[in-house]
Parts: structure tokens; sequence; C-alpha cells
């Protein structure tokens, strides 16, 4: 496992010309939204020429789109793989074309030769970081949870779901009484979090809310208004990503914490696919990316401002 520092990366030269097709999930979330406008940059600026296409997060378009890179015979394959199984086939035509696959920011189950590497941030780390704030910000009262999960079957839904399990176990006072998925999208976690309240006395019975990303924090705390209670004080927002629009939540008071994950995943996949391109070097299978807690405490208007350019 190789380490990233958050620091801006020095752009490594050896990837001008070279044509490498990205097979993204879709704009599900801002964040998803600022990995792919960070990609493109990136490519720009390293003179690649990068083939787009965007699944609307369903799998069979990702397949299709990584059979049309292999078709065009790039150099090589980026994918963000919405969900964890049913890629060995597609990718095993990949190494049967010598076109090198770079996973970011999902893991999935398959052989590890069949990609060159995994470029995420450590997903069970970060559920587990969520729950230790909960732990610490509950003390010994009693805690009912209502958990909105990512993407089912996708590796941050499984994983992010197993960390705060580990963080709360031993904790008898906190339980998670209701978890579904809202898919990562706000639209669809204010949608699950009206049922949750719906089901928890007008939401007077719901402590806090782990959400496995941002966005779908951002549509629960209109869900807990719209119901006429208060996010951040009647019932504690917890998520993960660490997007600008949560800080200015942070900052009404209508957010707790949350755990960065860093949008610029290409750069750390071009440095590693330039050496592998050049001379065949093959990198770590896994190259992880750091995770940060941010509070109310962390001057979440500065954090706002820095972040807001960065695009998302
Ligand atoms: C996690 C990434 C998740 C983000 C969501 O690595 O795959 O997908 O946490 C995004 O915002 O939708």
């Amino acid at each position: 496992v190789a380490c990233l520092s958050m620091a801006a990366p020095v752009l490594a030269a050896g990837m001008e010309g070279k044509v490498v097709g990205f097979s993204q999930i879709g704009s599900e979330s801002g964040w998803r939204a600022a990995e792919t406008t960070l990609t493109q940059n990136q490519a720009k600026e390293r003179g690649i020429d990068l083939k787009f296409a965007d699944a609307q997060q369903k799998q069979e378009n990702q397949i299709k789109a990584v059979r049309g890179f292999i078709a065009q015979g790039v150099d090589a394959i980026l994918i963000a793989p919405v969900v964890a199984t049913g890629w060995d086939d597609v990718l095993a035509e990949a190494k049967d074309a010598e076109i090198p696959v770079v996973l970011l920011d999902r893991q999935i189950e398959a052989p590890e030769d069949l990609y060159l590497t995994a470029v995420t941030s450590d997903q069970v780390h970060e559920g587990k970081v969520a729950g230790d704030w909960l732990v610490a910000d509950v003390g010994d009262k009693a805690c009912k949870v209502v958990e909105l999960q990512g993407t089912t079957g996708s590796s941050p839904a499984i994983n992010r779901k197993q960390g705060f399990e580990e963080a709360i176990a031993g904790h008898d006072n906190i339980t998670i009484a209701r978890s579904q998925t809202g898919d990562f999208t706000r639209t669809k976690g204010k949608e699950v979090m009206e049922s949750f309240i719906k089901a928890e006395n007008g939401g007077k019975d719901i402590c806090a809310v782990y959400a496995h990303n941002d966005d779908m924090a951002v549509g629960a705390i209109q869900a807990i208004k719209e119901a006429g209670l208060k996010p951040g004080t009647d019932i504690k927002i917890v998520s993960i990503d660490a997007v600008p629009d949560i800080f200015l939540a942070m900052a009404e008071g209508e957010a707790n914490a949350t755990v960065e994950l860093t949008p610029d995943m290409a750069g750390p996949a071009f440095d590693v696919l330039a050496a592998y391109l050049a001379d065949g070097t093959a990198p770590a299978k896994w190259i992880q990316t750091e995770s940060k807690l941010f509070t109310q405490a962390d001057d979440p208007k500065a954090v706002y401002e820095a972040k807001k350019g960065l695009g998302y």
C-alpha cells in the first residue's frame, strides 16, 4: 500500500499523447462531479486524450464503455466501478488486449492480476472514524442511529457500514435502528430520511444520522428541518466526503462531522500509468488516499471557501 499526502501533486510527465478511456459511474453526488472535473483537468495538464463515458450508475453501461475502449485500442483504462462484483470477464478482455486498468475510488472483488492498481481511501477506516466521533459525542447516553447507506453492492457502502459497526461495537447505548440505501444522492437521502422520521415518532426518537456520503446527509438535513426538528442539535449528522456544502451546513450548526475523501484520484492513477507504460514498472495493488475528520471546531466557513473552487 502506498499512502498519499494531500499536497498538490507534482505533475508527472510521460503521458503526453496517450489515449485513456475513463468509465465514470455518473454524477450522483457533488464528490463524483468533482472527481470527474479533476480527472479531466489532470488529463488536459498532462497532454492525455481522455475518452469519457458516463454510465448513469449502471454497470452494464460501464462494461459497454470498457469494451468500446478496448476496441479503440486505448493505452489505458480508468474505471470507477459502481458495484464490487461482475467485472471479471470484461477485465480479462482488457488484459488479453494488454491494456492496463486502474480502478478509481471503489474496490472490486476480482483476481488482482485483472487490474494494475486501485486508487481508493480505506473505506472501513472512514466508517470507523465516523463511528468513533459519534461514540465520543454521545458518551453513555442512549442513542438511536438511522443509517443512509451508499449504493447497494458498492465497496464504499459495504465497507463504511462495517467500519461504523466496528466503532459502536461494545457501546450498547448506541444502536442502528434503521438502515437503508439512499444511493449516494441528496434526493434519495431526503426521501429515506422522511420515512425514518415517520417511523420514529416524528423523528423525536432519532439521536443521529450516519450517512455514507455528505449528499445524502444534506438531503436528510432538509427532511429533518421540514419535520420541525433541528439538525445538528436534535439529531446529530455525521457523514463522509467533506464536500463544500457540508461545511455550509456545519457553519449553520446543522451538521456535526464529516470524513474527508480526496476527489483527486486520477493524479496518482496517471502517475503510476506513466511509469508502467514507460518501462513496465508495476505499482502496489492499492494506492491509499488519506481520510481526515472535520467537525464544527475546524472553522467550517473557511474550509468551505477553500474547497469550493476545487472542482466541486
Ligand atoms: C467513495 C465514492 C463515493 C462517494 C460518494 O469512494 O465511491 O461515491 O463517497 C460517491 O459521494 O457517490
